[in-house]
Protein backbone atom coordinates (compact mmCIF):
# COMPACT_ATOMS: atom_id res chain seq x y z
CA UNK A 1 0.00 0.00 0.00
CA UNK A 2 1.38 3.58 -1.19
CA UNK A 3 -1.26 5.85 0.58
CA UNK A 4 0.18 8.40 2.60
CA UNK A 5 -2.55 10.05 3.80
CA UNK A 6 -6.89 9.84 3.19
CA UNK A 7 -8.95 13.42 2.91
CA UNK A 8 -12.22 13.18 0.75
CA UNK A 9 -13.82 16.33 2.16
CA UNK A 10 -14.06 18.47 -0.78
CA UNK A 11 -15.68 17.60 -4.75
CA UNK A 12 -12.33 17.63 -6.20
CA UNK A 13 -10.96 14.66 -4.41
CA UNK A 14 -9.25 12.21 -6.44
CA UNK A 15 -10.63 9.56 -8.66
CA UNK A 16 -13.77 10.81 -6.75
CA UNK A 17 -12.77 8.68 -3.97
CA UNK A 18 -10.22 10.32 -2.17
CA UNK A 19 -7.03 11.83 -1.72
CA UNK A 20 -3.87 8.79 -1.02
CA UNK A 21 -0.95 10.55 -2.41
CA UNK A 22 -1.20 14.17 -1.99
CA UNK A 23 -4.14 16.46 -2.52
CA UNK A 24 -5.47 17.82 -5.79
CA UNK A 25 -5.81 20.73 -4.21
CA UNK A 26 -2.07 20.99 -3.46
CA UNK A 27 -2.40 19.64 -0.01
CA UNK A 28 1.30 17.68 0.86
CA UNK A 29 0.34 14.28 2.86
CA UNK A 30 2.50 15.48 5.73
CA UNK A 31 0.60 18.55 6.03
CA UNK A 32 -2.86 16.48 5.72
CA UNK A 33 -1.13 14.99 8.66
CA UNK A 34 -0.65 17.75 10.80
CA UNK A 35 -4.21 18.42 9.89
CA UNK A 36 -5.39 15.19 11.62
CA UNK A 37 -3.06 16.04 14.77
CA UNK A 38 -4.79 19.34 14.84
CA UNK A 39 -8.07 18.03 14.61
CA UNK A 40 -7.75 15.27 17.35
CA UNK A 41 -6.39 17.56 19.57
CA UNK A 42 -9.68 19.42 18.91
CA UNK A 43 -11.62 16.32 19.76
CA UNK A 44 -9.76 15.96 23.21
CA UNK A 45 -10.53 19.33 23.84
CA UNK A 46 -14.22 19.65 23.14
CA UNK A 47 -14.23 15.89 25.45
CA UNK A 48 -13.08 17.96 27.76
CA UNK A 49 -15.21 20.97 27.49
CA UNK A 50 -18.25 19.45 26.98
CA UNK A 51 -17.95 17.75 30.45
CA UNK A 52 -17.14 21.59 32.27
CA UNK A 53 -20.60 22.64 30.24
CA UNK A 54 -22.30 20.24 31.35
CA UNK A 55 -21.78 20.99 35.20
CA UNK A 56 -22.51 24.99 33.95
CA UNK A 57 -18.79 25.87 34.15
CA UNK A 58 -17.38 28.81 32.00
CA UNK A 59 -15.59 28.02 28.47
CA UNK A 60 -12.92 30.44 28.22
CA UNK A 61 -13.07 32.92 24.78
CA UNK A 62 -10.03 31.81 23.71
CA UNK A 63 -10.80 27.65 24.02
CA UNK A 64 -13.84 28.83 21.42
CA UNK A 65 -11.78 30.68 19.72
CA UNK A 66 -9.10 28.19 19.15
CA UNK A 67 -12.16 25.27 18.25
CA UNK A 68 -13.11 27.79 15.55
CA UNK A 69 -9.77 28.67 13.66
CA UNK A 70 -8.73 25.10 14.10
CA UNK A 71 -11.79 23.77 12.00
CA UNK A 72 -11.33 26.72 9.80
CA UNK A 73 -7.54 26.04 9.02
CA UNK A 74 -8.48 22.75 7.72
CA UNK A 75 -11.24 23.97 5.39
CA UNK A 76 -10.22 22.97 1.68
CA UNK A 77 -7.51 25.54 0.29
CA UNK A 78 -7.57 27.79 3.68
CA UNK A 79 -3.90 26.67 4.78
CA UNK A 80 -0.97 25.22 3.42
CA UNK A 81 1.61 26.14 6.28
CA UNK A 82 2.31 22.80 7.92
CA UNK A 83 4.51 24.65 10.29
CA UNK A 84 1.61 26.90 11.76
CA UNK A 85 -0.76 23.85 11.82
CA UNK A 86 1.71 22.07 13.83
CA UNK A 87 1.55 24.76 16.23
CA UNK A 88 -1.91 24.96 16.28
CA UNK A 89 -2.00 21.05 17.07
CA UNK A 90 0.64 21.89 19.84
CA UNK A 91 -1.68 24.69 20.80
CA UNK A 92 -4.74 22.29 21.02
CA UNK A 93 -3.05 19.63 23.31
CA UNK A 94 -2.06 22.94 26.19
CA UNK A 95 -5.56 23.72 25.99
CA UNK A 96 -7.13 20.64 26.09
CA UNK A 97 -4.77 19.64 29.01
CA UNK A 98 -5.56 22.73 30.97
CA UNK A 99 -9.45 21.76 30.29
CA UNK A 100 -8.62 18.83 31.82
CA UNK A 101 -6.80 20.66 35.03
CA UNK A 102 -9.95 23.14 35.52
CA UNK A 103 -12.43 20.03 35.22
CA UNK A 104 -9.86 17.98 37.92
CA UNK A 105 -10.59 21.19 40.16
CA UNK A 106 -14.40 21.11 39.81
CA UNK A 107 -14.52 17.23 41.00
CA UNK A 108 -14.86 16.58 37.34
CA UNK A 109 -13.42 13.04 35.89
CA UNK A 110 -12.63 12.93 31.72
CA UNK A 111 -13.02 10.00 30.59
CA UNK A 112 -9.50 8.50 29.52
CA UNK A 113 -9.90 8.12 25.62
CA UNK A 114 -6.80 8.34 23.45
CA UNK A 115 -7.72 11.97 22.85
CA UNK A 116 -8.01 12.43 26.31
CA UNK A 117 -4.59 11.29 26.72
CA UNK A 118 -1.93 11.26 23.75
CA UNK A 119 1.41 12.81 25.34
CA UNK A 120 3.68 12.88 22.31
CA UNK A 121 5.39 16.23 21.33
CA UNK A 122 5.56 17.10 17.76
CA UNK A 123 8.39 15.02 16.76
CA UNK A 124 5.69 12.30 17.45
CA UNK A 125 3.15 14.22 15.62
CA UNK A 126 3.50 12.29 12.08
CA UNK A 127 3.81 9.09 13.44
CA UNK A 128 0.66 9.52 15.43
CA UNK A 129 -1.02 10.99 12.82
CA UNK A 130 -1.68 7.72 11.40
CA UNK A 131 -3.95 6.64 13.75
CA UNK A 132 -6.01 9.40 13.97
CA UNK A 133 -6.97 10.10 10.56
CA UNK A 134 -10.52 9.83 9.05
CA UNK A 135 -10.08 5.93 8.57
CA UNK A 136 -10.00 5.33 12.25
CA UNK A 137 -13.73 4.56 12.14
CA UNK A 138 -14.43 1.14 10.75
CA UNK A 139 -17.80 1.38 10.09
CA UNK A 140 -18.03 2.86 5.96
CA UNK A 141 -22.04 4.40 7.02
CA UNK A 142 -20.62 5.98 10.42
CA UNK A 143 -17.65 7.57 9.38
CA UNK A 144 -19.62 8.81 6.34
CA UNK A 145 -22.20 10.80 8.78
CA UNK A 146 -19.40 11.54 11.52
CA UNK A 147 -17.79 13.41 8.38
CA UNK A 148 -20.17 14.75 7.23
CA UNK A 149 -21.09 16.65 10.41
CA UNK A 150 -17.34 17.67 10.82
CA UNK A 151 -17.19 19.33 7.64
CA UNK A 152 -20.88 21.09 8.55
CA UNK A 153 -18.97 22.05 11.47
CA UNK A 154 -16.16 23.40 9.65
CA UNK A 155 -18.73 25.55 7.47
CA UNK A 156 -20.61 27.02 10.78
CA UNK A 157 -16.80 27.85 11.74
CA UNK A 158 -15.65 30.09 9.00
CA UNK A 159 -18.97 32.13 9.23
CA UNK A 160 -18.34 32.39 13.23
CA UNK A 161 -15.36 33.41 12.16
CA UNK A 162 -16.11 36.28 10.07
CA UNK A 163 -19.13 37.40 12.57
CA UNK A 164 -16.36 37.29 15.59
CA UNK A 165 -14.16 39.51 13.41
CA UNK A 166 -16.66 42.19 13.72
CA UNK A 167 -17.32 41.71 17.48
CA UNK A 168 -20.80 39.03 16.78
CA UNK A 169 -20.72 36.17 18.88
CA UNK A 170 -22.68 33.51 19.47
CA UNK A 171 -21.77 31.21 22.71
CA UNK A 172 -24.60 28.90 22.27
CA UNK A 173 -22.73 27.75 18.36
CA UNK A 174 -19.75 27.19 20.17
CA UNK A 175 -20.67 25.35 22.52
CA UNK A 176 -23.19 23.14 20.32
CA UNK A 177 -19.95 22.58 17.89
CA UNK A 178 -17.84 21.32 20.96
CA UNK A 179 -20.85 19.19 22.23
CA UNK A 180 -21.00 17.38 18.88
CA UNK A 181 -17.26 17.12 18.26
CA UNK A 182 -17.41 15.57 21.57
CA UNK A 183 -20.36 13.54 21.12
CA UNK A 184 -19.39 11.85 17.58
CA UNK A 185 -16.15 10.84 19.13
CA UNK A 186 -16.96 9.05 22.34
CA UNK A 187 -20.61 7.96 22.12
CA UNK A 188 -21.74 5.44 20.30
CA UNK A 189 -24.00 6.86 18.21
CA UNK A 190 -26.56 4.88 15.69
CA UNK A 191 -27.33 5.79 11.89
CA UNK A 192 -30.48 6.97 13.04
CA UNK A 193 -29.13 9.40 15.71
CA UNK A 194 -26.89 10.50 13.47
CA UNK A 195 -28.86 11.79 11.02
CA UNK A 196 -30.70 13.45 13.33
CA UNK A 197 -27.48 15.61 14.27
CA UNK A 198 -26.84 16.17 10.52
CA UNK A 199 -29.82 17.69 10.66
CA UNK A 200 -29.15 19.55 13.94
CA UNK A 201 -25.71 20.82 12.45
CA UNK A 202 -27.61 22.36 9.25
CA UNK A 203 -29.83 24.41 11.73
CA UNK A 204 -27.11 26.04 13.08
CA UNK A 205 -25.64 26.34 10.11
CA UNK A 206 -28.66 28.54 9.37
CA UNK A 207 -27.67 30.01 12.77
CA UNK A 208 -24.70 31.00 11.83
CA UNK A 209 -25.30 32.36 8.38
CA UNK A 210 -27.96 34.43 10.09
CA UNK A 211 -25.64 35.88 12.30
CA UNK A 212 -22.67 36.61 9.89
CA UNK A 213 -25.58 38.61 7.76
CA UNK A 214 -26.58 40.73 10.92
CA UNK A 215 -23.01 41.28 11.99
CA UNK A 216 -22.49 42.33 8.36
CA UNK A 217 -25.55 44.39 7.81
CA UNK A 218 -24.74 46.04 11.19
CA UNK A 219 -21.81 47.24 10.20
CA UNK A 220 -21.62 48.07 6.71
CA UNK A 221 -25.52 48.77 5.64
CA UNK A 222 -27.69 46.68 3.78
CA UNK A 223 -26.47 45.64 0.37
CA UNK A 224 -27.74 47.80 -2.90
CA UNK A 225 -27.94 46.79 -6.41
CA UNK A 226 -24.86 48.11 -7.75
CA UNK A 227 -22.78 47.76 -11.25
CA UNK A 228 -19.21 46.80 -10.02
CA UNK A 229 -16.35 47.86 -12.41
CA UNK A 230 -14.30 44.63 -13.61
CA UNK A 231 -11.79 46.98 -15.93
CA UNK A 232 -8.84 48.10 -14.20
CA UNK A 233 -7.66 51.67 -13.61
CA UNK A 234 -4.08 53.26 -13.77
CA UNK A 235 -3.11 53.44 -10.44
CA UNK A 236 -1.08 51.33 -7.99
CA UNK A 237 -3.09 48.59 -6.08
CA UNK A 238 -4.39 45.75 -4.02
CA UNK A 239 -6.07 43.04 -4.38
CA UNK A 240 -8.49 41.43 -1.15
CA UNK A 241 -9.53 38.37 -1.85
CA UNK A 242 -11.92 35.70 0.40
CA UNK A 243 -15.16 36.55 2.40
CA UNK A 244 -13.80 38.84 5.54
CA UNK A 245 -15.09 41.79 5.37
CA UNK A 246 -13.50 43.62 8.70
CA UNK A 247 -10.23 42.98 6.97
CA UNK A 248 -11.29 44.49 3.82
CA UNK A 249 -12.53 47.90 5.88
CA UNK A 250 -9.07 48.05 7.26
CA UNK A 251 -7.42 48.31 4.51
CA UNK A 252 -9.37 50.32 3.08
CA UNK A 253 -8.97 52.67 6.19
CA UNK A 254 -5.14 52.45 5.63
CA UNK A 255 -5.23 53.41 2.01
CA UNK A 256 -7.59 56.78 2.38
CA UNK A 257 -6.12 59.29 0.46
CA UNK A 258 -2.78 57.50 -0.51
CA UNK A 259 -2.60 57.32 -4.27
CA UNK A 260 -3.03 53.36 -4.03
CA UNK A 261 -6.37 51.68 -5.28
CA UNK A 262 -8.41 48.47 -3.79
CA UNK A 263 -9.86 45.70 -5.97
CA UNK A 264 -11.96 42.76 -4.72
CA UNK A 265 -11.78 39.44 -5.74
CA UNK A 266 -13.51 36.03 -5.80
CA UNK A 267 -15.76 35.62 -2.80
CA UNK A 268 -14.90 39.96 -1.36
CA UNK A 269 -17.12 41.16 -4.93
CA UNK A 270 -19.98 41.79 -2.90
CA UNK A 271 -18.39 43.89 -0.61
CA UNK A 272 -19.32 46.77 -3.59
CA UNK A 273 -22.57 46.58 -2.69
CA UNK A 274 -22.55 48.10 0.66
CA UNK A 275 -23.35 51.33 1.01
CA UNK A 276 -20.30 51.59 3.87
CA UNK A 277 -17.66 50.13 1.48
CA UNK A 278 -19.32 52.72 -1.78
CA UNK A 279 -17.38 55.20 0.82
CA UNK A 280 -14.29 54.52 -0.22
CA UNK A 281 -13.32 56.18 -3.87
CA UNK A 282 -10.54 54.23 -3.84
CA UNK A 283 -12.33 50.67 -3.83
CA UNK A 284 -12.49 51.00 -7.22
CA UNK A 285 -14.00 47.07 -8.49
CA UNK A 286 -13.55 43.60 -8.70
CA UNK A 287 -10.28 41.90 -10.76
CA UNK A 288 -11.16 38.27 -11.92
CA UNK A 289 -12.87 35.46 -11.42
CA UNK A 290 -13.49 32.98 -8.42
CA UNK A 291 -10.62 31.31 -7.06
CA UNK A 292 -9.18 28.37 -9.25
CA UNK A 293 -8.18 31.09 -11.91
CA UNK A 294 -5.75 32.99 -9.59
CA UNK A 295 -2.54 31.94 -11.10
CA UNK A 296 -2.96 33.65 -14.11
CA UNK A 297 -4.95 36.37 -12.75
CA UNK A 298 -2.70 37.13 -9.92
CA UNK A 299 0.25 37.37 -12.32
CA UNK A 300 -1.21 39.62 -14.19
CA UNK A 301 -2.55 42.13 -11.00
CA UNK A 302 0.91 42.92 -10.26
CA UNK A 303 0.10 44.00 -7.03
CA UNK A 304 0.09 42.89 -3.48
CA UNK A 305 -2.41 40.02 -2.36
CA UNK A 306 -4.61 39.98 0.88
CA UNK A 307 -5.94 36.13 0.93
CA UNK A 308 -8.44 36.65 3.84
CA UNK A 309 -9.81 32.73 3.78
CA UNK A 310 -9.49 30.40 1.67
CA UNK A 311 -10.01 29.69 -1.25
CA UNK A 312 -5.53 29.28 -2.29
CA UNK A 313 -4.34 27.77 -5.18
CA UNK A 314 -0.71 27.13 -4.59
CA UNK A 315 0.96 29.39 -6.86
CA UNK A 316 3.68 26.97 -8.85
CA UNK A 317 7.39 27.51 -8.01
CA UNK A 318 8.09 30.01 -10.92
CA UNK A 319 5.14 32.34 -10.50
CA UNK A 320 6.19 35.76 -9.54
CA UNK A 321 3.68 36.55 -6.94
CA UNK A 322 4.42 34.37 -3.87
CA UNK A 323 6.19 37.72 -2.91
CA UNK A 324 3.16 39.56 -3.35
CA UNK A 325 1.03 37.30 -1.49
CA UNK A 326 -0.14 37.69 2.16
CA UNK A 327 -2.22 35.98 4.15
CA UNK A 328 -4.50 36.53 7.23
CA UNK A 329 -7.02 34.88 9.98
CA UNK A 330 -7.06 31.22 9.23
CA UNK A 331 -5.23 31.07 5.60
CA UNK A 332 -1.91 30.12 5.23
CA UNK A 333 0.76 29.88 2.87
CA UNK A 334 4.70 28.77 3.26
CA UNK A 335 6.46 31.85 2.06
CA UNK A 336 3.92 34.35 2.14
CA UNK A 337 3.63 37.09 5.44
CA UNK A 338 0.88 36.51 7.56
CA UNK A 339 -0.52 38.98 8.95
CA UNK A 340 -2.12 38.95 12.83
CA UNK A 341 -4.55 40.79 14.56
CA UNK A 342 -3.15 42.85 17.87
CA UNK A 343 -5.32 42.42 20.62
CA UNK A 344 -7.84 44.59 19.48
CA UNK A 345 -8.59 43.02 16.54
CA UNK A 346 -6.58 45.71 14.61
CA UNK A 347 -4.25 44.63 11.43
CA UNK A 348 -1.25 46.48 10.47
CA UNK A 349 -1.33 46.52 6.22
CA UNK A 350 1.75 48.64 5.87
CA UNK A 351 3.81 46.01 4.15
CA UNK A 352 1.22 45.65 1.63
CA UNK A 353 0.96 49.28 1.05
CA UNK A 354 4.88 49.89 0.80
CA UNK A 355 5.09 46.93 -1.72
CA UNK A 356 2.67 48.60 -3.73
CA UNK A 357 3.95 51.78 -4.33
CA UNK A 358 6.85 49.49 -6.43
CA UNK A 359 4.34 47.56 -8.15
CA UNK A 360 3.39 47.88 -11.42
CA UNK A 361 -0.69 48.69 -11.84
CA UNK A 362 -2.67 45.46 -12.69
CA UNK A 363 -3.10 44.64 -16.34
CA UNK A 364 -6.73 44.81 -17.78
CA UNK A 365 -8.63 41.29 -17.75
CA UNK A 366 -12.24 42.61 -18.39
CA UNK A 367 -14.08 45.25 -18.69
CA UNK A 368 -17.77 46.25 -18.36
CA UNK A 369 -19.53 45.76 -15.19
CA UNK A 370 -21.61 43.05 -13.61
CA UNK A 371 -24.46 43.27 -11.57
CA UNK A 372 -24.67 42.69 -7.82
CA UNK A 373 -26.05 43.40 -4.28
CA UNK A 374 -29.63 41.35 -4.03
CA UNK A 375 -29.38 40.32 -1.32
CA UNK A 376 -32.84 39.53 1.03
CA UNK A 377 -33.28 43.44 2.11
CA UNK A 378 -32.80 44.79 -1.80
CA UNK A 379 -35.00 41.69 -3.30
CA UNK A 380 -37.53 42.47 -0.54
CA UNK A 381 -37.77 46.03 -1.37
CA UNK A 382 -38.27 45.10 -5.33
CA UNK A 383 -41.05 43.11 -3.22
CA UNK A 384 -43.97 44.96 -6.08
CA UNK A 385 -42.49 44.52 -8.78
CA UNK A 386 -41.41 40.84 -8.45
CA UNK A 387 -45.00 39.58 -7.52
CA UNK A 388 -46.62 41.32 -10.08
CA UNK A 389 -44.43 39.88 -13.03
CA UNK A 390 -45.14 36.63 -10.36
CA UNK A 391 -48.73 37.22 -10.63
CA UNK A 392 -48.66 37.78 -14.88
CA UNK A 393 -46.34 35.29 -15.81
CA UNK A 394 -43.77 37.15 -16.72
CA UNK A 395 -41.86 35.07 -13.75
CA UNK A 396 -42.75 31.60 -13.99
CA UNK A 397 -39.81 30.05 -11.50
CA UNK A 398 -36.83 30.81 -9.28
CA UNK A 399 -33.77 28.60 -10.13
CA UNK A 400 -31.15 28.66 -6.40
CA UNK A 401 -27.92 27.91 -8.16
CA UNK A 402 -25.57 29.79 -5.43
CA UNK A 403 -22.45 27.41 -3.97
CA UNK A 404 -18.86 27.08 -5.10
CA UNK A 405 -16.69 26.86 -8.51
CA UNK A 406 -14.40 24.63 -9.25
CA UNK A 407 -11.85 24.19 -12.28
CA UNK A 408 -13.28 20.41 -13.26
CA UNK A 409 -14.27 21.05 -16.50
CA UNK A 410 -17.62 19.57 -15.57
CA UNK A 411 -18.49 22.65 -14.41
CA UNK A 412 -19.32 24.62 -17.98
CA UNK A 413 -22.52 22.37 -17.01
CA UNK A 414 -23.39 25.64 -14.90
CA UNK A 415 -22.74 27.78 -18.31
CA UNK A 416 -24.61 25.99 -20.14
CA UNK A 417 -27.26 25.63 -17.55
CA UNK A 418 -27.71 29.06 -17.11
CA UNK A 419 -27.49 29.82 -20.79
CA UNK A 420 -30.40 27.63 -21.30
CA UNK A 421 -32.57 28.98 -17.99
CA UNK A 422 -36.03 30.15 -20.23
CA UNK A 423 -36.44 33.84 -20.32
CA UNK A 424 -39.38 33.75 -17.13
CA UNK A 425 -36.59 31.62 -14.81
CA UNK A 426 -34.79 33.97 -12.45
CA UNK A 427 -31.78 32.48 -11.72
CA UNK A 428 -31.00 33.23 -7.70
CA UNK A 429 -27.16 33.05 -6.37
CA UNK A 430 -24.48 33.57 -3.56
CA UNK A 431 -21.26 32.27 -3.44
CA UNK A 432 -18.63 31.71 -5.96
CA UNK A 433 -20.35 29.63 -8.18
CA UNK A 434 -21.81 32.30 -9.76
CA UNK A 435 -18.55 33.49 -11.73
CA UNK A 436 -19.71 30.73 -14.46
CA UNK A 437 -22.04 33.14 -15.78
CA UNK A 438 -22.26 36.05 -14.18
CA UNK A 439 -20.49 38.00 -17.21
CA UNK A 440 -22.66 36.76 -19.68
CA UNK A 441 -25.42 39.44 -19.44
CA UNK A 442 -28.40 37.07 -19.33
CA UNK A 443 -31.05 40.30 -19.89
CA UNK A 444 -33.81 41.25 -17.57
CA UNK A 445 -36.93 40.31 -17.04
CA UNK A 446 -39.11 43.54 -16.88
CA UNK A 447 -36.62 45.76 -14.23
CA UNK A 448 -35.51 42.81 -12.87
CA UNK A 449 -31.94 41.34 -13.80
CA UNK A 450 -32.27 37.41 -14.67
CA UNK A 451 -29.76 36.94 -11.94
CA UNK A 452 -30.10 38.12 -8.78
CA UNK A 453 -26.52 37.72 -7.01
CA UNK A 454 -27.27 37.78 -2.96
CA UNK A 455 -23.70 37.73 -2.38
CA UNK A 456 -21.14 35.61 -0.79
CA UNK A 457 -22.03 31.06 -0.19
CA UNK A 458 -22.78 32.39 3.19
CA UNK A 459 -25.30 34.93 2.17
CA UNK A 460 -27.33 32.19 0.48
CA UNK A 461 -29.23 32.93 3.84
CA UNK A 462 -30.30 36.07 1.73
CA UNK A 463 -31.96 33.21 -0.75
CA UNK A 464 -33.56 31.32 2.00
CA UNK A 465 -34.67 35.10 3.21
CA UNK A 466 -36.28 35.52 0.03
CA UNK A 467 -38.14 32.02 -0.18
CA UNK A 468 -39.49 32.55 2.77
CA UNK A 469 -40.80 35.88 1.94
CA UNK A 470 -42.66 34.20 -1.21
CA UNK A 471 -43.83 31.60 0.75
CA UNK A 472 -45.47 34.45 3.04
CA UNK A 473 -46.61 36.01 0.00
CA UNK A 474 -48.03 33.49 -2.01
CA UNK A 475 -49.77 31.95 0.62
CA UNK A 476 -48.52 28.67 0.37
CA UNK A 477 -48.22 26.19 3.28
CA UNK A 478 -44.82 24.78 2.73
CA UNK A 479 -41.88 26.04 1.32
CA UNK A 480 -41.85 22.68 -1.21
CA UNK A 481 -44.88 24.42 -2.74
CA UNK A 482 -43.32 27.17 -4.01
CA UNK A 483 -42.19 27.89 -8.09
CA UNK A 484 -38.23 27.93 -6.73
CA UNK A 485 -35.69 24.81 -7.58
CA UNK A 486 -32.39 24.44 -5.75
CA UNK A 487 -29.36 23.24 -8.37
CA UNK A 488 -26.45 24.27 -5.59
CA UNK A 489 -22.65 23.62 -7.12
CA UNK A 490 -20.16 22.68 -4.19
CA UNK A 491 -16.58 22.19 -4.22
CA UNK A 492 -16.00 22.79 -0.15
CA UNK A 493 -17.05 22.29 3.56
CA UNK A 494 -19.08 25.76 3.03
CA UNK A 495 -21.38 24.49 0.50
CA UNK A 496 -22.13 21.68 2.88
CA UNK A 497 -23.22 23.34 5.64
CA UNK A 498 -25.46 25.67 2.79
CA UNK A 499 -26.66 21.99 2.03
CA UNK A 500 -27.50 21.22 5.51
CA UNK A 501 -29.03 24.58 6.22
CA UNK A 502 -31.16 23.87 3.40
CA UNK A 503 -32.26 19.69 4.71
CA UNK A 504 -32.99 21.57 7.83
CA UNK A 505 -35.46 23.43 7.03
CA UNK A 506 -37.55 20.63 4.72
CA UNK A 507 -36.36 21.73 1.58
CA UNK A 508 -36.40 18.88 -1.27
CA UNK A 509 -35.45 18.10 -4.15
CA UNK A 510 -32.25 20.19 -3.80
CA UNK A 511 -29.78 18.80 -6.97
CA UNK A 512 -26.09 19.12 -6.17
CA UNK A 513 -23.12 18.76 -8.44
CA UNK A 514 -21.58 18.46 -10.67
CA UNK A 515 -21.33 14.73 -8.63
CA UNK A 516 -22.46 13.99 -5.35
CA UNK A 517 -19.87 13.58 -2.37
CA UNK A 518 -17.37 10.80 -1.98
CA UNK A 519 -17.70 11.06 1.63
CA UNK A 520 -21.59 10.01 1.61
CA UNK A 521 -21.12 6.53 1.64
CA UNK A 522 -23.48 4.53 -0.76
CA UNK A 523 -26.47 3.72 2.15
CA UNK A 524 -26.20 7.61 3.62
CA UNK A 525 -26.99 8.86 -0.24
CA UNK A 526 -29.95 5.63 0.09
CA UNK A 527 -31.25 7.27 2.74
CA UNK A 528 -30.52 11.28 1.98
CA UNK A 529 -32.14 10.49 -1.67
CA UNK A 530 -35.55 8.44 0.27
CA UNK A 531 -35.86 11.65 3.07
CA UNK A 532 -34.83 14.32 1.13
CA UNK A 533 -35.11 13.56 -2.67
CA UNK A 534 -31.55 14.77 -3.29
CA UNK A 535 -30.30 14.62 -6.39
CA UNK A 536 -27.40 15.35 -8.90
CA UNK A 537 -27.11 16.63 -11.91
CA UNK A 538 -27.60 15.24 -15.73
CA UNK A 539 -27.63 17.04 -18.86
CA UNK A 540 -28.25 19.90 -19.28
CA UNK A 541 -31.60 20.43 -21.41
CA UNK A 542 -32.98 17.07 -19.21
CA UNK A 543 -32.59 19.14 -16.00
CA UNK A 544 -33.77 21.72 -17.70
CA UNK A 545 -37.20 19.73 -18.72
CA UNK A 546 -37.04 18.26 -15.22
CA UNK A 547 -36.27 21.49 -13.03
CA UNK A 548 -38.31 23.91 -14.55
CA UNK A 549 -40.99 21.91 -15.84
FE1 LIG B 1 -8.16 16.04 -1.73
FE2 LIG B 1 -10.05 17.89 -1.46
FE3 LIG B 1 -8.86 16.85 0.69
FE4 LIG B 1 -7.53 18.53 -0.96
S1 LIG B 1 -9.31 19.00 0.35
S2 LIG B 1 -6.74 16.63 -0.08
S3 LIG B 1 -8.39 17.88 -2.97
S4 LIG B 1 -10.18 15.79 -0.78
FE1 LIG C 1 -15.95 29.65 -3.19
FE2 LIG C 1 -13.81 28.56 -2.09
FE3 LIG C 1 -16.79 27.59 -1.96
FE4 LIG C 1 -17.48 30.70 -0.51
S1 LIG C 1 -14.25 30.63 -2.25
S2 LIG C 1 -17.86 29.43 -2.09
S3 LIG C 1 -15.19 27.57 -3.33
Amino acid sequence: MNEKMFCFQCQETAKGTGCTLKGVCGKEATTSAMMDMLLFSVRGLCIATSMLREKEIEIPEEVDRFVIDALFTTITNANFDEQTIQHKAEKGFRLRDSMIKEATKHGVKVPGFDETMYSGKSDDFYKKSVDVGVLREEREDIRSLKELIMYGLKGISAYLDHALNLGFKSRESCAFIQNTIAAITVKDLDMTQLIMLVLETGSYGFKSMELLDEANTKTFGYPEASYVNIGTMKRHAILVSGHDLKDLEMLLEQTKGIGIDVYTHGEMLPANAYPLFKKYPHLVGNYGNAWWRQKEEFEKFNGPILMTTNCIVPPPPKANYVKRMFTTNSAGYPGCKHIEADEKGWKDFSDLIRLAYICEPPEPIDEGTVTIGFAHHQIIKLGDEVLKAIKSGKIRKFVVMAGCDGRMKDREYYTEFAKAVPDDVVILTAGCAKYRYNKLNLGMIGDIPKVLDAGQCNDTYSLIMTALWLKQKLGADDINDLPVVFNIAWYEQKAVIVLLALLSLGIKNIHIGPTLPAFLSPNVRKVLVEKFNLGTINKVDDDIKEMLA
